[in-house]
């Protein structure tokens, strides 16, 4: 065998660009790779997943947690279509993510051969930014640059598949200078990104002139928070979240209103539906009907992305920039204002704020049989540790996550926003955990989410804890039975009957597979244990599962004013149900009433 492969110049690459684990799963297609992992002795670290789904959602949650490119392997065929649901999570969500696929010899190419599909095709959707088939040793290392540069440049997945007879080629001559051959260095540094100054005086003038000032801010705000802040009370305005923005603002503000959208808070129905102005600094966010009204509200944008300027609402001054910088410029061009002129608005927000916070409260004081889901995490807001991560699954956890938990400033919680894939909670726990592992990390999920990858990842989770140095690693699973959110979708959407069929879910002994793995778990299904089983989950001496019995009958009510009108087709689907919803018909209108009561 000669000294050096192609495989092992890959491997050196990954060491050059600071790639510390690679999540993945093997197979013939990839092994050369493998091999030259083992020869590098762990560096990188390999991290064996249970599906290369959940391996791409590791690498998404890597990138989400550490805002560094995660790194996810796969072999041919099977294993490269598995990959494909992580990395549009990646794609949607915008983050870093380098896939290394292997691929049949390029000598079967064409051939129709076993496990061959047409890599560069399928990932052409996925990974339009890059996706390079390697079918030459020479590319070697500049299609790995290449990817990682593109990676971050583009905060997209980029996919290097790499045909098996070239990862196993003899490392190529470094590269000579002459036409046809190409020389690249590793590394990456983020341009500074700032809008002309025309523009940021345009867009002042544009949030000077508004009396009723509305912030929506997204993850693109991340370390913007000081300045959000001073913006928001020079232009006394309410501060809105998208899903991904709500962990980078300071909820405990009088002025910040949470989550928009169906899922959101009343408050930030409230702001967004009254502004006269918006200010949208780093979000994308989908929920369109939450927004002002078009042309109710005069509009600037602040985004690193300009395709995504004017992507959700007309905007009069779009400024292309870093939200932290482009705001500390824009601060000092606002016209300093008598605070009367803007004191009333401020005042109608806050008061928005404050009913919300009774509203939150009383929805999480709603008896339920047995447990009130809100109640659940309401209460691990109480005992949440400073120094949390979060990892979020979807389905209605999600909207009790948006509506009951307040964060400590530096606790950050990811979920998959945008392609809002369940599964996603316990392979980005994981990742987090890998990446700091002294910091407790809780896992929250429904039943669905948890029997889709969680099940298996728990086995993933079962062989690493021992090694770190903090165990604390909690997953919270909201066991209703049921898919709740599509059931109330089909509810207020289709005006449909709840459908056993496709809604019931087997109920599964988590807790009791959590042991039978090593770990800890109970079941509570008694609503006064709760608080008690959070602090033993918090303070277990290994990863801990609860286990929680929760009630499907508790209504995913979006905020009024928007809400309102969904009660008609929801209360008759309800009534459809006969007996079995005659529970959640009652708490739908305890819910409304909530909305309605001033
Ligand atoms: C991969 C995937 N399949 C289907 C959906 C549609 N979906 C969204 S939420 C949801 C139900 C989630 O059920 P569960 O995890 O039990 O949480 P619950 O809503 O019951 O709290 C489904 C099926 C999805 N978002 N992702």
């Amino acid at each position: 065998m000669p000294e050096k492969l192609v495989s092992d110049v890959i491997v050196e690459r990954l060491q050059k660009w600071g790639v510390q684990r690679i999540f993945g799963y093997s197979g013939d297609g990839i092994n050369g790779v493998v091999a030259a992992l083992q020869r590098a002795g762990d560096r990188p670290a390999f991290v064996q997943s249970r599906h290369e789904e959940n391996a791409a959602f590791m690498a998404v949650g890597h990138a989400k947690f550490t805002g560094t490119p995660g790194v996810v392997l796969s072999t041919q065929g099977p294993g490269a279509v598995h990959l494909l649901n992580g990395l549009y999570d990646a794609k949607l969500d915008h983050v870093p993510v380098v896939a290394i696929v292997g691929q049949q010899e390029r000598s079967v190419l064409g051939s129709g051969y076993m496990q061959e599909i047409d890599l560069p095709t399928l990932f052409a959707d996925v990974a339009p930014e890059f996706t390079q088939l390697v079918s030459a040793a020479e590319q070697v290392p500049f299609v790995i640059d290449k990817a990682f540069r593109t990676a971050l440049a583009t905060r997209s997945p980029a996919v290097v598949i790499i045909a098996h007879d070239v990862q196993k080629a003899p490392a190529p001559d470094p590269a000579a200078h002459e036409h046809g051959a190409i020389v690249t260095e590793a590394g990456y540094r983020p341009p500074r990104v700032l809008p002309a100054d025309d523009d940021l005086s345009a867009a002042a003038a544009v949030l000077s002139s508004g009396r009723k000032v509305a912030l929506l801010v997204g993850q693109g705000a991340k370390d913007a928070w000081p300045a959000v802040r001073e913006i928001a009370e020079r232009l006394g305005a309410g501060v809105v979240t998208s899903l991904l923005g709500k962990p980078f603002v300071d909820e405990r503000e009088s002025f910040v209103a949470g989550t928009m959208g169906h899922l959101g808070t009343t408050a930030s129905a409230f702001v967004m539906g009254e502004c006269d102005t918006l200010l949208i600094v780093g979000s994308n966010d989908p929920w369109t009907e939450f927004y002002p009204a078009p042309g109710q509200a005069r509009a600037v944008q602040i985004d690193i992305d300009g395709r995504l300027i004017g992507n959700r609402y007309p905007v009069e001054v779009g400024l292309v920039g870093d939200a932290r910088e482009t705001l500390e410029r824009l601060s000092p061009l606002l016209e300093a204002k008598p605070a009367s002129a803007v004191s009333e608005w401020r005042a109608d927000v806050e008061r928005s704020v404050t009913r919300w916070r009774a509203i939150s409260a009383e929805r999480a004081a709603v008896e339920a049989e047995p447990i009130n889901p809100e109640a659940v995490i309401r209460e691990l807001g109480e005992q949440l540790p400073g120094n949390a991560r979060i990892a979020l699954d979807v389905g209605s956890v999600v909207y009790w996550y948006a509506r009951q938990l307040v964060l400590p400033p530096d606790v950050t919680a990811h979920v998959s926003g945008t392609l809002a894939s369940m599964g996603c909670s316990l392979p980005y726990g994981i990742a987090a955990k890998l990446a700091q592992p002294e910091r407790p990390v809780f896992v929250l999920t429904g039943d669905g989410g948890f029997q889709m990858t969680g099940i298996n990842e728990l086995i993933t989770l079962s062989r690493l804890w021992r090694s770190w140095a903090d165990p604390r690693f909690v997953i919270c699973i909201l066991n209703n039975g049921d898919l709740a959110e599509v059931s109330w979708e089909q509810r207020e959407m289709e005006s449909s009957p709840r459908f056993a069929a496709s809604q019931d879910l087997p109920d599964v002994p988590a807790a009791r597979y959590a042991e039978l793995l090593g770990l800890g778990g109970e079941r509570v299904d008694d609503p006064g244990k709760l608080a008690e089983a959070w602090r033993r989950a918090i303070s277990a001496d290994r990863p801990y599962l609860l286990d929680v019995v929760t009630d499907p009958g508790i209504p995913l009510l979006p905020p009024f004013p928007a809400g309102e009108a969904k009660l008609e087709p929801m209360m008759s689907a309800l009534a459809a149900e006969g007996d079995a919803g005659r529970h959640a018909a009652d708490l739908l209108a305890v819910y409304a009433s909530h909305e309605r009561d001033e």
